[in-house]
C-alpha cells in the first residue's frame, strides 16, 4: 500500500513488490558527495525497514540477488514534467531495483524519504517496497519551522531530533528564535555580557542554556546534511529584556533591566536616539550574520507595542541595512513590513487576529516575498482542544484538520500569489519544558503544515490524509518521539 505524507504530486503504483533483505547503495553522478549520501540513504531505508537483513522467509530478494540495488542518479531530467524547482526528483521501483534520480542533492535526499515511507509502510513482516514510480516537487521552496528556544531553553540534542522529523516530511528551513525577553541564548562574540548575564533561567525559573558558536555551527551542519537550513532570529527592537538586563547602557537611565520570568509580551524596547543602540544592533546582527551559512537572518520585529511607527521604522531600516551589508537576506515578523523595506525581503505574516493588512500587500507589491505562519493554523502551541494541558490559545485551538486543511493564497485578502515564499509552522515555548512536550505539540501537526507547503492543492485530501497519518505513528513510536493521538484519526 502507498501511504505518502506530504502526497507526491504523481504517484503510479503497480502490483508488484520488492522483498528487501538489504539493500546496495550506489551513486551516479555524485562526486565528493557520494559516500555520505550512500550512507544516509542506506541508514534510511534501513531505519524505515526495521531489522532489515534475512528478515525475508527466503534471504533473497525477488530479483534473485542478496540485497535490492538502490541507485542515486544525477538527472536534470527528474521530477514531473516541467517543473524547473531544484528540489525535484523522481523514484522508480519495480522487478529490477531502486532509482532515485534528482538534478542535485536536495532532491534525492526527499527521494531518499520517499523511499523509507513506502518501505515503513508496507504493512507489517518482512520489509517490502511496492513496485512504484513516483514524480514530485514541492509547491513551495520555503517549508519551515520556527521553534522558540528562548522562553524555555531546547539545546542541540533536540534540535537534532527537530531536524530529523522536519526532514522526514521534506521541510527544509529550521527557524530559531533565538532571543527574547526571558533569554538571550546564542553566543555574542562582540557582546560576552548577553550569555554570561541573560541565558541562565527561563520561564519556569529553570537553568535556561544557550548556545555556543560551535553548537550553532554543528547544528548548521548536521541541517544541511539532511536538505535543512537554519535561519536564526535576533529580535529586535522588542522582546529585548535580556539585552536591556545583560546592558543598561541600552536603558535610558542607565540601569539594567530586571531579569524576566513571565509571559507577558510587547513591554520591552530599545531606544533608537541612545548612544550605544546603534553599535549594539550592528555588533549582535554582524555576529549572528557571521555565523549563519545560510542565506536569510531574521531579525524580529514584532509586537513593540511601546514605541512610535517612526522610531520602529527607523529599527527596521537599520536592522535591514547590518543583514544586508553583512552579506544575508533580512526576514522581518509582519509588522516590519509598515516600514519601508527593500525589495527581496522576507516577511513573515503570523498574527491572525490583525485586520488592516493593507500594508502587507502594499510591501508584497513592492517587491517583498512573504512567509505565511497564520496563528490559527501552524502555530503549533496553540493548544488542540478546550483543556489541552499544554499550550496557548490566543489564536484559537488548532486541531489537525485546522493545520492541514486552508489554502495559503486564500490567507491574506489581496496577497499576489507570486509574493508568496512558503509556509513556516512555529512552536512558542511559554509552556513547554521538555522535548517530549515539544513533540506532542509539533506531531501529528506538522505532518499537515508540511502537506499544505509541498503538495498541489489539487493533490490534497483531508480523508485521505488522515488515512495516510496514521501510518505515521509506527516511525514516531519507534523513533521514541512523542505525538498527540488527535481524535480526528483513527490511529
Ligand atoms: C506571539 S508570533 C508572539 C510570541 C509569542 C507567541 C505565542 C510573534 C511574532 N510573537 O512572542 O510567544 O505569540 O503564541
Amino acid at each position: 500500500m502507498v501511504a505518502l505524507v506530504p502526497q507526491p504530486l504523481h504517484v503510479d503504483a503497480g502490483d508488484g513488490q520488492l522483498l528487501l533483505d538489504g539493500v546496495r547503495v550506489r551513486s551516479e553522478g555524485l562526486g565528493g558527495d557520494a559516500p555520505a549520501l550512500e550512507r544516509l540513504v542506506a541508514e534510511l531505508v534501513a531505519s524505515g525497514a526495521g531489522d532489515l537483513a534475512g528478515e525475508t522467509p527466503d534471504g533473497r530478494s525477488d530479483d534473485g540477488a542478496r540485497g535490492v540495488p538502490v541507485v542515486l542518479r544525477i538527472d536534470p531530467a527528474a521530477g514531473p514534467q516541467g517543473s524547473t524547482s531544484a528540489e525535484r526528483y523522481s523514484l522508480v521501483a519495480d522487478a529490477d531495483g531502486v532509482v532515485l534520480a534528482a538534478p542535485g542533492r536536495s532532491g534525492l535526499l526527499h527521494a531518499a524519504r520517499t523511499l523509507r515511507q513506502l518501505v515503513e509502510h508496507a504493512g507489517e513482516g518482512p520489509a517490502r517496497l511496492p513496485h512504484v514510480v513516483v514524480h514530485d516537487a514541492p509547491r513551495y521552496p520555503w517549508r519551515g519551522l520556527s521553534v522558540d528556544v528562548a522562553r524555555h531553553f531546547f539545546g542541540p540534542s533536540a534540535l537534532r531530533a527537530v531536524v530529523d522529523v522536519m526532514a522526514s516530511y521534506k521541510l527544509n528551513v529550521l527557524h530559531l528564535h533565538l532571543t527574547d525577553d526571558q533569554g538571550w541564548r546564542i553566543e555574542s562574540p562582540s557582546r560576552p555580557e548577553l550569555v554570561r548575564r541573560s541565558s541562565g533561567s527561563d520561564v519556569s525559573g529553570g537553568p535556561g542554556g544557550h548556545l555556543s558558536l560551535d553548537d550553532f555551527r554543528a547544528l548548521q551542519e548536521y541541517a544541511a546534511e539532511r536538505g535543512v537550513r537554519v535561519v536564526p532570529e535576533i529580535d529586535l527592537p522588542g522582546h529585548v529584556n535580556a539585552a536591556t538586563h545583560a546592558y543598561g547602557e541600552l536603558v535610558p537611565d542607565g540601569v539594567p533591566t530586571d531579569e524576566y520570568q513571565g509571559v507577558e509580551v510587547g513591554f520591552s524596547r530599545l531606544a533608537y536616539g541612545l548612544p550605544a543602540t546603534e553599535p549594539f544592533v550592528r555588533d549582535v546582527l554582524g555576529d549572528l550574520a557571521r555565523a549563519t551559512v545560510g542565506e536569510h537572518v531574521h531579525v524580529g520585529g514584532d509586537e513593540v507595542h511601546t514605541m512610535d511607527a517612526d522610531e520602529y521604522a527607523r529599527f527596521v531600516v537599520l536592522a535591514e541595512q547590518v543583514v544586508r551589508d553583512a552579506g544575508k537576506t533580512p526576514v522581518v515578523w509582519q509588522e516590519g513590513a509598515k516600514a519601508p523595506l527593500r525589495p527581496g525581503t522576507v516577511v513573515q505574516y503570523w498574527d491572525t487576529n490583525a485586520t488592516d493588512l493593507e500594508y502587507l500587500v502594499e510591501a508584497a507589491r513592492a517587491g517583498a516575498r512573504v512567509v505565511l505562519s497564520p496563528g490559527n493554523r501552524v502555530y503549533l502551541d496553540m493548544k488542540y482542544v478546550e483543556g489541552f494541558p499544554l499550550g496557548l490559545q490566543w489564536a484559537g485551538f488548532v486541531e489537525l484538520r485546522d493545520s492541514y486543511d486552508w489554502e495559503p493564497e486564500d490567507v491574506v485578502d489581496g496577497l499576489p500569489a507570486g509574493a508568496i515564499e512558503g509556509v513556516e509552522a512555529a512552536v512558542w515555548t511559554e509552556t513547554l519544558t521538555s522535548t517530549d512536550e515539544l513533540f506532542t505539540m509539533l506531531l501529528p501537526r506538522l505532518s499537515a503544515v508540511a502537506e499544505v507547503a509541498w503538495s498541489a492543492p489539487e493533490r490534497k485530501d483531508w480523508d485521505d490524509y488522515r488515512r495516510r497519518v496514521a501510518h505515521e505513528a509506527r516511525s514516531w513510536r519507534r523513533d521514541g518521539v512523542a505525538f498527540h493521538p488527535s481524535a480526528q484519526v483513527d490511529w
